[in-house]
Formats: structure tokens, C-alpha cells, sequence
């Protein structure tokens, strides 16, 4: 089978089609392509298989993959083809356990060809390569059977991984306009698509205003120091704010952990908000069906809603908990809980996926995510996937790194800061100070001049 039979037949199976389509994202796109149902022709999988085999068969690998699903069956058919060891990745990775998330026998450091059906922005594929190299395969190239990417080959070429395409967007186009099946104004219609995906970077993005107002008071205050202050009494807690309001930009609480909660307690929180101005963040760490956070912020004795204007959000229970929690009020944003700083947590790669894909879908209702990591580069990685403006909160940060007996660890401020976070939230390393006053001026100088020299590189 020739490229152009091959083009033909996808048009005849409907695998690629000319239209209007809506997709996930929103966009309205002139054409849509889904090769899943071309294993139920085998001519068609044969001829794939054929066409990729001359395409690669010159190039150094060790192991051929196939991204799950639809590009499985095809590598299975390319590898035994070749005669090459086939491995793949579990689709939804392993919350427990060590590893093995990868299927199938290989060397460590084997050299792997990763095939693909179609590439679109190339961030799903830069994911796959960092998964395979957690488990110690390499991966420089990606074979993918149609390209409607507008720069994918960037994309990819950026992270050091080379991208070749069996047919281009472009091919198909002009193959089937040759040949009438689509219209010049269709064509047109395409060229304009793909065009307008390409600058993404210089489209104003859409900021939601409670980051901004964050954003906003950092710079008034010089701080993105968040305290945390963790104590019981409220004693406490307004001594160590009196010392300590005027370095932070936000204070976390747990107003649960309060012994001594009474109604007196929130107007003087306010009071001191206003005073020392700084914002108010509730770690309330919502999970629940829609219905009940919805109570649970805005009812009970604690009444969050009324004074809270940031909460932390687990997406466990579905995407819907926003709505349940933020729908018809104004002023209040989540900081959704994509990463967690605790040693063995079960949040993983592909939870956190989920979390920026709530929070593309919900973009009001998201102020930022909460996230940690194991290094800088860990962290820049993890923030590169963030789908908007979205501020990175930081906890488990303290001027040394290390951990404490019940699972926290912490990395130093300047690591949080050069990876990415745009606050770091502080409790135990101020409140058990000596002097938590100097202690906190001391974060808030470091972190602050981190943030600054982050900001003009
Ligand atoms: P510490 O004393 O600096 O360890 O306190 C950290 C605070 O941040 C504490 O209130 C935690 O509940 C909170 N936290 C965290 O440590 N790690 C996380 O992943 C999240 C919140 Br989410």
C-alpha cells in the first residue's frame, strides 16, 4: 500500500474526517482524525505496519513501544515485523508497590522508539519519554503515523527528542483536494486552524483575578511568604501574628485545630488581615461529593466562605467539587492539591494530569495548585504542565532540607524558588524559632530576592 492508498482508505474507514468539530478544549477544529477503529481492517493495519517499517528500519533502537491504546497494536505488528523486542507503559500508572509500570523485558538504558498515531502539541509525548526514563529506558525518537501538529518538531526538538511523521496535515490536505474530496475553502479553513495554534505564547491568557489580587498584594508587601500557623490557642496564634503579619502575604490556617474557637475568633482574624494586610487562606483540603463541601464551606460553626478567600481542593472526588464549592459566590479561588509534600502520598502523574485538566476546564474556580518536588528541575518540570496562569504554592519548605517523623519533607527556599513555587509556605520553621519575628523577616528576605532574580532571568 502507497502513502497516498493509505490517505484514501483512512478517508473511506472515516478514521480521518473534514468538518467542524468541536474538541475537548473548546476549539472548533475543520478536521478530525481518530485511527482507533483501523484495527478492525487489517489490509489498512498491514499497510501502516509496511510504511513504518521502511521508515525506520534504519534507525538505532533497541525496543519498539507503542503508546496505549491505539498505537499498541500497530507497534506490536511493526516489532514483529522488525524482529524487535516490544515493551509498553500501563496506561494508568502504579499507585503502590515499586514500580514495574513498564511491560516486557529490557536492558536498563535500552534504546527506545516510541510509535504513536497522530501528535497534536507533543506535551502527551514528552510525558511518555519522562515516564520510560523513570524506569530507566531511553528515548530520543518518536515515530507518529500522521502529524496535525503546528510545531510539534519543536516542541519535542526542545526537550532533545526528534519527531518523524509518516504524512503531515499538509500531505493530506493537498492528496485529497487533488483528488476533490475536500474544498479549496476548506483547505483555507485548515491553513487558519493550525496557524492560530502556533503562538499560543502571545495570546493574552486568561488570568483568573484571585491569583491576580495575589499576585498583586506579593508585589505591595515585597512577600510570598505564607505562615502557617499551626497552633492550638488562639492566644497563640494572635501573639505570633502581631510578631509576624507584617512579613507575609497570606496566613494559612486550620481553624479546626483551634481548642479555644469561639465567635470572637474571626472578627479578630479580620481584623489583623486588614491591619497587616494580608490575604487569608483556609487548608481546609475539600474532598467530598459537590453537595457536601458546598455545606461545609459555607455552613457550620467555622463558615468558611465568609472569610476565607483561598481553600485547598482535593480533586479525588471529581472535577465537580469546584462547582459544588465555588458556584454562586464571588471572591474566593482553590489551590488544587496537584502534589503533596508527604513521603508516600498517593497523588501520581497521572492524578496530577487530571488536576490541570480541572482546572483548564474551570479556570475562575482555580487561583493555583499546591505542589512540591524532589528538585529543581523536578519542579520546573511539573510547572511547565500547568495549563494557565496558575500560582505554584509550595509547603514542606524550610531553610534546610530534610523531614520530620510523621512524613513531611521539606526542601530549602531557594530550591522551591528556582523550580518555580511563587510562595512558599512556612509553619514549623518559623513558629518553633527562637525569635519567630526575625526568623520570618529572614524567609520572607530569601525567598523574596530568589523570587526576583527567578523573575528577570
Ligand atoms: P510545616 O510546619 O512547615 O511542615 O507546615 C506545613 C503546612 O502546610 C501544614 O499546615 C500542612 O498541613 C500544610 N501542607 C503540607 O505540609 N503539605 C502539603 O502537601 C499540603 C499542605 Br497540601
Amino acid at each position: 500500500m502507497t502513502k497516498e492508498q493509505f490517505v484514501l482508505e483512512l478517508a473511506r474507514i472515516g478514521a480521518i474526517k473534514f468538518g467542524s468539530f468541536t474538541l475537548k478544549s473548546g476549539l472548533v477544529s475543520p478536521f478530525y482524525f481518530d485511527l482507533r477503529d483501523m484495527i478492525s481492517f487489517p489490509a489498512i493495519l498491514e499497510g501502516v505496519a509496511d510504511l513504518l517499517v521502511v521508515k525506520i528500519k534504519d534507525m538505532d533502537f533497541d525496543v519498539i513501544t507503542g503508546i496505549p491504546y491505539t498505537a499498541l497494536p500497530i507497534a506490536s505488528l511493526v516489532a514483529s515485523k522488525l524482529q524487535k523486542p516490544l515493551i509498553y507503559m500501563r496506561k494508568e500508572e502504579k499507585a503502590y508497590g515499586t514500580g514495574n509500570n513498564v511491560i516486557g523485558k529490557f536492558a536498563k538504558g535500552a534504546k527506545c522508539l516510541v510509535i504513536d498515531d497522530l501528535i497534536t502539541t507533543g506535551s502527551s509525548k514528552i510525558e511518555t519519554a519522562e515516564g520510560y526514563e523513570k524506569e530507566g529506558v531511553v528515548v530520543k525518537d518518536f515515530v507518529v503515523v500522521i502529524d496535525r501538529s503546528a510545531n510539534g518538531t519543536e516542541e519535542l526538538a526542545k526537550q532533545g527528542y526528534t519527531l518523524h511523521s509518516l504524512i503531515s496535515l499538509d500531505e493530506i490536505v493537498e492528496l485529497l483536494q487533488s483528488k476533490g474530496l475536500i474544498s479549496e475553502e476548506k483547505v483555507q479553513e485548515v491553513e487558519e486552524f493550525t496557524a492560530s495554534l502556533i503562538k499560543p505564547d502571545n495570546k493574552e491568557k486568561y488570568i483568573n483575578p484571585l491569583t491576580q489580587k495575589l499576585l498583586d498584594r506579593m508585589q505591595e508587601k515585597k512577600s510570598n511568604l505564607v505562615l502557617s500557623l499551626d497552633v492550638t490557642t488562639q492566644k497563640e496564634f494572635f501573639d505570633l501574628l502581631d510578631k509576624v503579619g507584617n512579613q507575609i502575604v497570606m496566613l494559612k490556617t486550620h481553624v479546626d485545630i483551634i481548642d479555644d474557637f469561639n465567635d470572637s475568633f474571626i472578627p479578630k482574624l479580620l481584623y489583623y488581615a486588614e491591619q497587616q494586610n494580608f490575604l487569608i487562606f483556609e487548608d481546609r483540603k475539600f474532598a467530598d461529593i459537590g453537595n457536601t463541601v458546598r455545606h461545609q464551606f459555607r455552613n457550620g460553626i467555622y463558615k468558611i466562605a465568609d472569610w476565607a478567600e483561598f481553600v485547598t481542593v482535593h480533586m479525588v472526588a471529581g472535577e465537580l467539587i469546584l462547582k459544588g464549592l465555588f458556584e454562586g459566590i464571588e471572591g474566593h479561588a482553590g489551590f488544587v492539591l496537584a502534589r503533596m509534600s508527604s513521603k508516600g502520598n498517593l497523588l501520581n502523574e497521572t492524578y496530577t494530569r487530571k488536576c490541570f485538566e480541572a482546572a483548564k476546564k474551570y479556570p475562575y474556580w482555580v487561583a493555583g495548585f499546591i505542589g512540591h518536588g524532589s528538585s529543581v528541575e523536578d519542579i520546573k518540570r511539573f510547572k511547565a504542565k500547568f495549563p494557565g496562569n496558575e500560582v505554584l504554592m509550595m509547603p514542606g519548605v524550610k531553610k534546610e532540607s530534610g523531614s520530620d517523623a510523621m512524613g513531611q519533607q521539606y526542601i530549602t527556599i531557594e530550591d522551591a524558588i528556582n523550580g518555580g513555587a511563587d510562595c512558599i509556605i512556612v509553619g514549623r520553621g518559623i513558629l518553633k524559632a527562637e525569635d519567630p519575628k526575625a526568623e520570618a523577616k529572614l524567609y520572607r528576605e530569601r525567598a523574596w530576592k530568589a523570587y526576583e532574580v527567578r523573575k528577570k532571568i
